[in-house]
């Protein structure tokens, strides 16, 4: 059976890459690592993993079903995750929760987070406090991922309010 790697995500525009990342750099937390490439940074709204078409297919059906508002998401700290060892940046959670639940009624934990590095030693400290970065999401994302590549989108959604 033919399967894909996918993923619903909030995509950043280029000024939402770039401000995420002067930010991260400035707070000066947990350098090392192995860091994301820039053009892969994102928020994973809901984990498929490997999906055969029928489940991809059923999953586009309920995505465009979704009418959700705009989503602004602010980070405003960093974290080392230890299991992972990987660096985020974090947001509060319930802003992205519920559209990431109306995609994947299924999810049990939604972490609002973008993977910055992997691979990170531990510093000192777990959490860091960062300059607030604000990303406006008017779409959600499909994306497939494949080994040695770059994330592709596969399928996109508007997110916008209602007259
Ligand atoms: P991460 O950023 O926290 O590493 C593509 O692999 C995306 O899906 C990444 O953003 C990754 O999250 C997430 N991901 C990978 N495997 C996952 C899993 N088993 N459960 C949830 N999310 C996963």
């Amino acid at each position: 059976m033919t399967t894909r790697r996918l993923f619903f995500a909030l995509w950043p525009d280029e000024a939402g890459r770039d401000a995420l990342l002067a930010a991260a750099r400035d707070a000066r937390f947990a350098p090392g690592g192995r860091a994301v490439p820039r053009h892969n940074l994102h928020l994973t709204l809901c984990f498929l993993g490997d999906t055969d078409a029928a489940t991809e297919a059923r999953a586009r059906e309920r995505a465009a079903l979704i009418r959700h508002p705009p989503v602004p998401v602010t980070f405003d700290a960093l974290e080392w995750w230890s299991g992972p060892r990987v660096l985020v940046a974090v947001a509060p959670d319930e802003v992205a929760a519920p559209l990431a639940r109306g995609i994947c009624p299924h999810i049990k934990s939604f972490r609002a987070h973008v993977t910055l590095a992997r691979e990170v030693p531990g510093p000192a400290r777990e959490r860091a406090e960062m300059t607030p970065v604000a990303w406006s999401c008017d779409r959600f994302v499909l994306v497939e991922s494949r080994r040695g590549a770059p994330y592709s989108i596969v399928g996109e959604w508007p997110l916008y309010t209602r007259e």
